[in-house]
């Protein structure tokens, strides 16, 4: 039976991912540690489906192309740190939504209707910067907001995305995305 590591996604175009790398880049020289996310790698996960069997995509792919939801903007804001022992998550927030909140609660329950297995948390829309990371004492967030704000952008699509371990490191890959709209409207 094989099965790969699945999650659905709101990817960026380069014009965000370039803002946001250069947030990453004042992180990572006010720290003495962390593992960072490429500029390639991020996204804002929408649900995350772990390892799920190889012949349930298509069923996935249905459901993906059964949401009614209409193409809407995204604004970054907020930035903080999920606090781990290891070192921290660094991550950046969204205002708030909702148009998004409503996509993710259809997906959501489309996916537990289909009998997908779900995390049962609230959901928490974040990107993740960087994991494991020590950011130095007395390190002002709000430098990191002040650099986000104004980052807009439009989500016209979802994407499904495999996750592989590779070389010590995990990729991420499109396997599959539906544009946003109503049925009959796209
Ligand atoms: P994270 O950035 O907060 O770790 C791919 O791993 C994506 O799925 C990441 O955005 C990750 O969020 C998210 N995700 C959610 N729950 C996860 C889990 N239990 N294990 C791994 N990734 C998870």
């Amino acid at each position: 039976m094989v099965k790969i590591r699945l999650f659905l996604a709101i990817n960026f175009n380069d014009e965000v991912k370039s803002r946001i790398n250069e947030i990453i880049s004042l992180v990572k020289s006010n720290s003495t540690q962390g593992r960072f996310v490429g500029a390639e790698q991020l996204h804002l996960t929408l649900e995350f489906l772990g390892e799920v069997q190889r012949h349930r995509v298509d069923l996935i792919k249905k459901i993906m192309d059964g949401i009614e939801s209409s193409p809407f903007e995204l604004e970054i804001s907020k930035a903080g740190f999920f606090k781990r022992s290891e070192g921290d998550v660094c991550w950046l927030g969204v205002k708030e939504n909702g148009a998004l909140f409503s996509l993710q609660k259809k997906l959501h329950q489309s996916l537990l209707g289909c009998g997908f297995e779900l995390e049962d948390r609230a959901y928490k829309p974040h990107i993740t910067l960087g994991r494991k990371v020590k950011v130095n004492a007395g390190f002002d967030l709000s430098k990191l907001e002040g650099m986000a704000e104004g980052i807009i952008t439009r989500v016209d699509k979802i994407d499904l995305m495999k996750s592989e371990f590779s070389n010590g490191g995990v990729s991420y890959t499109v396997v599959y995305s539906k544009p946003l709209g109503w049925p009959g409207s796209l």
